[in-house]
């Protein structure tokens, strides 16, 4: 048990004997090259909490208010990971060790923690001096996974820019390391594309659409309201989002859904849909839920215009990773279209022989599923030659995967098994488990009465290394995990705040942490760090978590 609270749990915390260290007006920060983004976001966090300026102790070595120092040691860096760190506390110092500048930033983060709540606050609304102390301690500490993964849909609704920023904090104060911005879908295209302007000029407004839950409330008034929609990013926002994400260490991975979940780039461009069996010109973003059946053509100018597409994204998002969604993509157009299965027939494509690739895992697939993994080698191709990886959802599978693709597993662990046995690396984000759009209680006055039930304890008790992997030649392909936010029943930041927390703080802990296996994970631990420390900090940075004691209804 961590005495102070800390919120994921450290891999090591060991008190020690002697005076706090306390942070005044006269406390010093020093910045040792690698570490200078750290010192500036500690500045400017710490100086809004706390009042006090850290400037640099100008070569005193111990100045009066003591100091904060930060620096990298690259040795470190081996034994811990590159986002590991050592913080060491004592009366007239701290020092935060980072294994690379990433793990520094990771250290601050559990310096401010240790501050207390009030740290987590934009002003100040107490006197930083006799107030603002950190025990005597010594804090070692690494992530158990490279890829802690929060999935923001704002193609569903819409969250203007200034709510993704404040995302990105609270990524940052839970260790989190990928937002994977699910940027287009049926209902909304949101990145503003230079070359194809109505993308955005048509496929970022839809018109009247039931928002909320389906069903009725005790009283039989129906839980939902209808409401047009509209939001998109400008190139220079998701620079600023990606830039303000890299301070912070996290990479931003755009996700640009192809073939299906596409009807809004459809409605923007008829001509990327199947117009040989659908009048595409009548069609407007989608004003339903669920998965529309108006995909994109298996044609070489779809390619095409996706590459224009991808170019303008690959300029914006310097993430290595670049999701191509692949999930549900209903292949109904697909079998009724001529040109679809000229296309088929083209590329030769297997007509219900094993998939490639798959080794014992071999399933068989029809040719419109090997249409399917057309588009996914396509386009993992063209990123490669990028020096860019493709990740897709699981259904990307069902042709073969293509070399360095990687696999958000989301239907389950199944696929994410398949995927690593064949020697594709998996981001396990199982909608069992991780689905935060999901409820979170059984009890009919949940906001969102919406798919499995997900308490706080399921969350916490989450294993991302599926059984079939654990210990075997293949685990390490699981890359890590991540907990997706889908929007359909979200519509705004006061909904996502409620679905996300507190379950995101069980599941940064599950992600960063070494946490023993489920029957053994100490669930009473972590709530009472919750309730001793997390719950109060959370308050302070204004997140409108659900309470332990019982929901919203509203
Ligand atoms: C499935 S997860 C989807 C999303 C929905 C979600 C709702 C995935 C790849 N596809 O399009 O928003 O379920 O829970």
């Amino acid at each position: 048990m961590t005495p102070t609270g800390l919120v994921p749990a450290p891999r090591e915390f060991v008190p020690a004997a002697g005076p706090p260290f306390v942070l005044g007006h006269g406390t010093a920060l020093d910045a040792a090259p690698g570490a200078e983004d750290t010192a500036r976001w500690l500045r400017a966090t710490l100086g809004a909490a706390a009042g006090v300026q850290l400037p640099p102790a100008a070569g005193r070595p111990a100045p009066d208010g003591g100091a904060i120092v930060l620096r990298t040691d690259g040795p470190l860096g081996e034994r811990l990971g590159p986002e590991g760190y050592v913080l060491e506390s004592e009366a007239r110092r701290v020092t935060v060790t980072g294994g690379s500048p990433a793990g520094v930033f990771h250290g601050a983060q559990t310096l401010r923690q240790l501050l207390g709540p009030a740290a987590f606050r934009r002003a100040r609304i107490a006197p930083p001096e006799g107030s603002w102390s950190i025990p005597a301690l010594r804090v070692e500490d690494a992530p158990r996974f490279a890829w802690r993964g929060y999935l923001l849909d704002v193609a569903r609704h819409f969250m203007p820019k200034d709510g993704v920023l404040r995302i990105l904090d609270l990524l940052a104060a839970h260790k989190l390391n990928v937002l994977h911005l699910h940027l287009t879908d049926d209902q909304g295209w949101r990145i503003e594309i230079e070359r194809s302007p109505r993308l955005t000029g048509v496929g970022a407004t839809r018109a009247r659409t039931r928002v909320g839950h389906g069903g009725r409330d005790r009283g039989g008034t129906p839980m939902w309201d209808e409401r047009a929609h509209g939001g998109r990013y400008t190139q220079d926002d998701l620079r600023e989002i990606v830039a303000y994400a890299a301070e912070r260490h996290i990479t931003v991975v755009p996700e640009i859904d192809v073939p299906g979940h596409s009807q809004a780039a459809v409605a923007a461009y008829p001509e990327l849909g199947n117009t040989d069996v659908v009048d595409t010109k009548s069609l407007r973003v989608w004003t339903e839920w669920g998965v529309s059946p108006n995909v994109l053509a298996p044609t070489e100018a779809v390619l095409r215009f996706y590459e224009g597409v991808l170019e303008e994204v690959l300029e914006i998002f310097p993430s290595r990773f670049v999701h191509l969604g692949g999930d549900e993509c209903p292949k109904d157009q697909w079998r009724a279209s001529p040109a679809a299965q000229a296309r088929i027939r083209e590329a030769g494509l297997p007509a219900d022989g094993p998939a490639p690739g798959h080794g014992h895992d071999a399933v068989r697939v029809t040719p419109e599923e090997a249409l399917q993994s057309w588009f996914a080698r396509h386009f993992a191709g063209w990123l490669a030659a990028r020096g860019r990886r493709l990740v897709g959802w699981d259904e990307i599978l069902a042709g073969g995967l293509p070399e360095g693709a990687a696999v958000s597993s989301w239907r389950g662990r199944s696929g994410g098994v398949a995927a690593a046995r064949a020697g594709h690396d998996v981001v396990m984000c199982p909608e069992q488990h991780v689905y935060l759009d999901h409820r979170q209680d059984a009890g009919a006055d949940e906001p969102v009465p919406l798919g499995y039930v997900r308490t706080l304890e399921d969350v916490y008790r989450f294993e991302p290394v599926p059984p079939e992997l654990a210990g075997t030649r293949y685990e390490h392909h699981v890359l890590g995990a991540q907990a997706n936010m889908w929007t359909e029943c979200a519509e705004n930041q006061q909904r996502v705040d409620y679905q996300t927390f507190p379950r995101l703080a069980a599941f940064a802990e599950v992600a960063w942490s070494r946490l023993p296996p489920p029957p053994e994970r100490d669930f009473a631990d972590f709530e009472r760090r919750m309730e001793q420390a997390h719950y109060a900090r959370l308050d302070a940075m204004g997140v409108d978590y659900r309470p332990p004691g019982g929901p919203h209804p509203w």
